[in-house]
């Protein structure tokens, strides 16, 4: 399919046959040795572990939780499945929502579309309002031959409980056609401004090229959504209103609903609920570099100019050139990454590299983990496209002065033997109190019922 099983630059599931049998039964391995209350305390990181809370799951790809004050959370599985999660530790029998029916017809085998992004109305409890970014089939009036249109959709809760969707609620706000199944993104958060930031990957395929893909590349082109990071006011408008303060909100120099853009495929964007209340975005870069984010209005973020610090050549994806322009095609810089780290297809046998897909995360501000106070913790989904290696790190930021650039460090957990998890982190979830969940697939496709949620906890 398309060039993806040779160049793995993707972010979620591949089709694997053997190998990912193999990988399953290394997952059961270590999630168990992860689990022994014989793990060593005494470990690196004083003592912080995976607590399993919940399994069952392909991809759990969301985890928020449900704003009502009853301590429940939403868990959405990739497959178009929403499940509720008591506080007894119990998933609920009756799902939350069930979207399958409006997904784009899924491969069993890779694919990057389903369910992809979950957020709940800031006025939940009184407006019963949700938001969902899902991967619907291509619409009438999508380009010819394109794969799919994105939604982002309006749902409310129904009946005395919050924990039901009423299904014929939905009311589409957002419509994006995807040239291609991969790099859709669809991550979404609230911002404390009230409006809601959406991630839009680039389109896919690979070096944003391709079908579909401007001359310059989507994540430069401010005339599409693609390769994007956009936000837009849900309470005003029909079906929305821009927010009057976005960089392109008269429309002549861009598509009004854009916030950020030079992205290829930022999976993971959350706000510091402290500090400076700042934007992260995790952005996948393609064989080289990934990279984290703080994100800024109006800021450009390099793609496919930029990865990482460096420059790209979508002819030599595994070679940085040496020089390159410094501003984007409206003259303003590129924006830094707070840091990135080498990925193992360019740099297979340097020391250095961390992984191949970063996964992003949270500023952790919780109270059971008091060493990870203000760090922002994260993973990589896997140091191999074919085996399950996740690894979760934390990076902190610079004491002052005039280093911009965060650092890094690999957490290893408590009973973790290995230099990584055997497992894919698909995605970090965040509860209530700030307490993080780190969200795992045993496989890379989407075969199988491996997927399961562990809260980051003291072990
Ligand atoms: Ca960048």
């Amino acid at each position: 399919m398309l060039c993806f099983a040779k160049r793995p630059d993707t972010i979620r599931p591949v089709k694997t046959n053997s190998l990912v049998r193999n990988g399953t039964l290394i997952l059961c391995l270590g999630i168990a040795a992860l689990a022994s209350p014989s793990a060593n305390a005494a470990d690196a990181n004083g003592g912080i572990g995976l607590k399993l809370v919940a399994e069952g799951f392909t991809a759990p790809l969301n985890l928020i939780p449900l704003d009502d004050g009853s301590g429940r959370l939403l868990i959405a599985d990739q497959v178009g499945t929403i499940h509720v999660l008591n506080k007894d530790g119990a998933l609920s029998d009756k799902l939350f929502l069930d979207l399958r029916s409006r997904l784009a017809k899924l491969n069993e085998g890779f694919d990057e579309r389903g369910v992809l992004g979950l957020a709940l109305h800031p006025k939940f409890k009184e407006n019963r309002k949700l938001y969902i970014y899902y991967s619907a089939p291509l619409r009438k009036e999508g380009p010819a031959g394109w794969d799919h249109t994105s939604h982002v959709s309006e749902f409310k809760v129904t009946g005395n409980d919050y924990a039901q969707v009423d299904p014929a609620s939905e009311r589409i706000l957002l419509q994006i056609d995807e040239p291609q199944m991969n790099h859709n993104c669809g991550r979404m958060v609230f911002g404390r401004d009230g409006y809601l930031y959406i991630g839009v990957g680039d389109g896919g395929q690979a070096n944003d090229e391709g079908p579909g893909h401007s001359p310059q590349g989507n994540g430069q082109d401010t005339t599409t959504l693609l390769g994007k990071i956009l936000r837009i006011d849900v309470d005003k408008g029909t079906p929305y209103a821009i927010p009057a303060d976005n960089p392109f909100a008269d429309g002549k120099n861009g598509r009004a609903e854009i916030f950020a853009y030079g992205f290829r495929n930022p999976w993971g964007i959350s706000f510091d609920r402290g500090g400076k209340h700042e934007l992260f975005a995790a952005e996948v870069g393609q064989d080289s570099f990934e990279e984290v984010n703080i994100v800024v209005k109006g800021g450009n973020y390099g793609w496919r100019v930029r990865e990482g610090f460096h420059w790209f050549n979508p002819k030599t994806p595994t070679k940085a050139p040496e020089s390159g322009p410094t501003t984007g095609p409206d003259g303003k810089p590129f924006v830094d990454p707070i840091f990135e780290y080498k990925n193992f297809k360019a740099f297979p046998k340097d020391p250095e590299s961390k992984g191949t897909s970063v996964t992003g995360g949270y500023v952790y501000r919780g109270k059971a983990l008091p060493q990870l106070q203000g760090k922002y913790v994260f993973s990589d989904w896997s140091q191999t496209w074919a085996l399950p290696r996740a690894v979760v790190f934390a990076a902190t930021p610079p004491s002052g002065g005039s280093e911009k650039k965060w650092s890094l460090e690999t957490l290893k957990l408590s009973g973790q033997t290995k230099p990584y998890l055997d497992t894919y982190i698909v995605a970090l979830g965040e509860d209530a109190e700030g307490e993080l969940y780190v969200l795992t697939s045993g496989r890379n496709s989407l075969i199988g019922k491996t997927g399961k949620v562990h809260k980051l906890a003291p072990m």
